[in-house]
């Protein structure tokens, strides 16, 4: 069990940047190993990325190279450090805020060095950490760093889009065009190495890919698959990728292998002889690759594309840091960009009025009377050298100082736009919804509309039909009513027509009316008037049934 290499440099307080000063007290802990490395360049590496993503375990790597390298070949892979950058299988993130190697470390290259300071930073996305939070990490991160190393586990457009997101953010820091060329006009970021752990996805070897590098044999160039822009894309992905790639002087992908299920915090693995044999010489590759004294050299911090000393750099990122910390993350562009310009020609101004004093001294040690020879073309030579310079400073910073102003003026204008869009956005959703409730209300409407008028027309036709069927069974009724009074009066039937037809044709009924009926009664209308009225009676009685059919149906209906 190691204890902590890493010291702190930033740390959240409740996920937010401490308002009482933490920030610049342990920020002292990274100028005090600027102010060891003195008057050599620097070169910062960072990594960032997703939590739990493996960052500070490479970071470790890092160190051991830096410390071990000389002991030849991969020797340094299992050295052991006697103090790292925590690191553990868990679940809950482990490494919080900024983190930098506890010493300085060196890198010699033909005869000269330079010191590498190394930084392991807070997981991005975690459950815990604002957004603010976030990029406050990878501004200070970003900001700093001569290298930066963006961790990734599984590529998908959202972890540009994260990577994007937190640069917006961190282009504070540049200034003018921004069309990614490393003048001296921009404080543009160094080099972004977009680091893909556990790659697996097809046709491309594990490697480092930029616009001219890709791994031997390898004919798909991983970088450009990502970063290209092409005709089809969305607008979004496009400014996505153009955005990132503006951002950072020169930017490359790294394939890095998986190491399977032997992770290497686990005791059976801790030698890197058991790792999964791709996954070591992935880990090798990367680090002797990007931390070779040569690789180092070239990545040296600068500002306007001028290398700086540790020392130099002190100033810059005291200030850097308070400005961030003292507007809680909200600092705008045009005030890093300006006070870094500032800094930065003031430093000009002062290395020229000491060139100017060195040189002015030398030459009146060369003339012990003290006095420059009149028509001593010199002094006139040293003065106007001195106010030909001031006066190009001068002028550059007023160039820079307009085109910030202008590159600030445009980021207003764009953040403008975004909230104005974003407010039409919202106002076009709001009536959407609106218009979507009021189709609803009406549908609803015209639905219990249709529904009342078919329950009116069910009653009407219930009613229709019982009126049918109460009429059907009432000529039921009748022709019941006949048939039973032709079979009562059977015997009277002929006697009413007899009486009649008497009546008619005498004026009076002479016969003896019974008996005359006996004699009269005839069988055959008898019969014919009952079949009549059975007749009439099964009719209607089928009427009724149907009447009833249709009343059952309408009612059921
Ligand atoms: N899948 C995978 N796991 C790795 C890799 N490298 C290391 N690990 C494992 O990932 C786990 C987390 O490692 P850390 O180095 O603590 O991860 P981290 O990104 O620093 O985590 P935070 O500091 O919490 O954001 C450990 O179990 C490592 O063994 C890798 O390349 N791929
Ligand atoms: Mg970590």
């Amino acid at each position: 069990m190691t204890t902590s290499g890493g010291v702190t440099i930033l740390q959240m307080v409740n996920n937010k940047i401490d308002g009482n000063g933490k920030l610049l007290v342990v920020i002292s802990h990274l100028l005090a190993i600027l102010s060891q490395i003195g008057n050599k360049p620097v070169a910062l590496i960072s990594i960032n990325g997703k939590q739990r993503s493996g960052k500070s375990f490479l970071a470790n790597q890092f160190i051991k190279y830096l410390k071990f390298r000389d002991e030849g070949d991969t020797a340094w892979l299992d050295k052991n450090l006697k103090s790292d950058f925590e690191w553990r299988d868990d679940l809950e993130r482990v490494t919080s805020g900024i983190q930098v190697w506890h010493e300085p470390l060196y890198a010699k290259f033909n005869g000269k060095e330079i010191g590498v300071i190394v930084m392991d930073t807070q997981g991005l996305h975690d459950k815990n950490t604002s957004s603010q939070g976030n990029s406050i990490i990878f501004g200070i991160s970003v900001l700093l760093s001569s290298v930066f190393i963006y961790n990734e586990k599984h590529l998908a457009d959202d972890s540009l889009q994260y990577l994007q997101t937190y640069l917006e953010y961190a282009k504070f820091a540049t200034g003018g065009k921004n069309d990614g060329s490393p003048t001296p006009e921009r404080l543009t970021f160094q080099k972004l190495i977009f680091l893909m752990r556990d790659f697996q996805t097809g046709g491309c070897k594990h490697g480092y890919y930029d616009d001219n590098t890709c791994p031997p044999d390898q004919t798909k160039n991983l970088k450009q698959s990502i970063f290209e822009l092409s005709p089809d894309m969305h607008t979004e992905a496009k400014d996505t990728r153009s955005g990132i790639e503006n951002c950072f002087e020169d930017r490359g992908v790294y394939a890095m292998s998986s190491p399977g299920l032997k992770l290497p915090n686990m005791a059976e693995f801790k030698q890197s002889k058991d790792w999964e044999p791709q996954f070591r010489s992935s880990v090798v590759d990367f680090v002797t690759k990007f931390f070779s004294p040569e690789a180092l050299f070239a990545s040296t911090k600068r500002v306007f594309g001028q290398v700086v000393t540790a020392e130099q750099l002190k100033a810059y990122v005291s200030k850097w840091v308070q400005l961030i910390q003292e507007t809680e993350g909200t600092v705008g562009s045009k005030t890093i960009f300006d006070t870094t310009a500032e800094m930065f020609y003031n430093n000009k101004i002062e290395e020229s009025l000491e060139e100017y004093k060195t040189k002015m001294k030398d030459n009146l040690d060369r003339h012990p009377t003290g006095i420059i020879p009149r028509g001593s073309s010199l002094l006139e030579l040293y003065r106007n050298k001195l106010r030909g310079r001031l006066n190009g400073v001068k002028e550059e910073f007023y160039k820079l100082n307009e085109a910030s102003i202008a590159a600030e003026k445009e980021r207003q204008l764009r953040e403008k736009e975004k909230i104005e869009a974003k407010r039409r956005e919202e106002q076009l959703k709001v009536e959407a919804r609106r218009r979507e409730e009021q189709l609803k209300i009406e549908a609803k409407r015209r639905e219990d509309e249709l529904e009342r008028q078919k329950a009116e027309a069910k009653q009407k036709t219930i009613q229709n039909a019982e009126n049918y069927h109460r009429q059907a069974l009432n000529d039921l009724h009748v022709a019941e009513g006949k048939l039973q009074s032709v079979i009562a009066n059977k015997k009277n039937y002929r006697y009413q027509v007899v009486r009649e037809e008497e009546d008619r044709l005498f004026g009076f009924i002479p016969w003896d009316t019974d008996t005359y009926v006996d004699w009269l009664y005839d069988d055959a209308q008898f019969q014919q008037a009952l079949k009549a009225a059975q007749a009439e009676k099964q009719r209607l009685q089928q009427r009724a049934n149907e009447t009833e059919q249709q009343l059952n149906i309408a009612r059921n209906s």
